[in-house]
């Protein structure tokens, strides 16, 4: 099984990324869904990514070096915050469209949905990562905040309203750990490929 045995900040980037030596695994969702939490807990470092209950906290591209340089977690600000300007919305279009034609290194990237919030947003991202041909896999996000008895109902919700198979949607819950053994097997499977 993957383990995370050491996780260090490597950069931050606005425009101008072209992607590094090491593999990438991307982590894209929501503004507020808990991608820099995601990113600490598989990590075990509380402090590695900066988070915030204010969304549309992380702004640049900000990148962690795994392992010595076995991939790279990749960060990414949040999209669909309702209070951007549209200004800001355009920032964030060109910011993400530049990153993802132009980083050759993208492994896989995971995509995070809020479990009581799914919106619109999340399938106009997957519709993308189609349509570039990118690899996925969606994680369902904020599990502790269900009922043991809906869970199961809310995960299948989740999936048909995205269009996916119930088994191809991973509950997670950065606060119960649930979900975290399946993550690191799915990075395992990842990087074997
Ligand atoms: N209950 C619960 N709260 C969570 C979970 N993950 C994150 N949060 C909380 O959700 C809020 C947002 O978390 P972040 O990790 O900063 O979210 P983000 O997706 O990085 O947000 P942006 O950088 O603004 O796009 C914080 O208050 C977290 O403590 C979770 O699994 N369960
Ligand atoms: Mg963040």
């Amino acid at each position: 099984m993957m383990q995370i045995k050491k996780a260090e900040f490597l950069k931050s980037f606005a425009f101008g990324y072209e992607g590094g030596s090491a593999p990438e695994i991307c982590v894209v969702g929501r503004s507020n869904v808990g991608k820099s939490t995601f990113i600490n807990t598989i990590c075990n470092n509380g402090k590695l990514a900066k988070t915030s209950s204010t969304p549309g906290r992380t702004r640049l591209i900000n990148i962690f070096s795994i392992n010595d340089g076995q991939f790279n977690l990749v960060d990414l600000p949040g999209y669909g915050f309702a209070k951007a300007s549209k200004t800001d919305k355009d920032t964030w279009d060109e910011l993400m469209g530049h990153y993802f034609e132009h980083s050759d290194a993208i492994k896989q990237v995971f995509v995070l949905v809020d479990i009581r919030n799914r919106s619109e947003k999340d399938k106009q991202m997957l519709e993308y990562l189609y349509y570039y041909r990118i690899p996925f896999t969606v994680i369902a996000t904020k599990c502790d905040k269900i009922k043991k008895s809906a869970l199961i109902s809310e995960i299948t919700a989740t999936a048909a309203f995205l269009g996916l198979g119930r088994d191809n949607l991973i509950a997670y819950s950065s606060v119960s750990k649930l979900g975290i053994d399946k993550i690191m097997l799915r990075l395992e499977e990842i990087m074997q490929i």
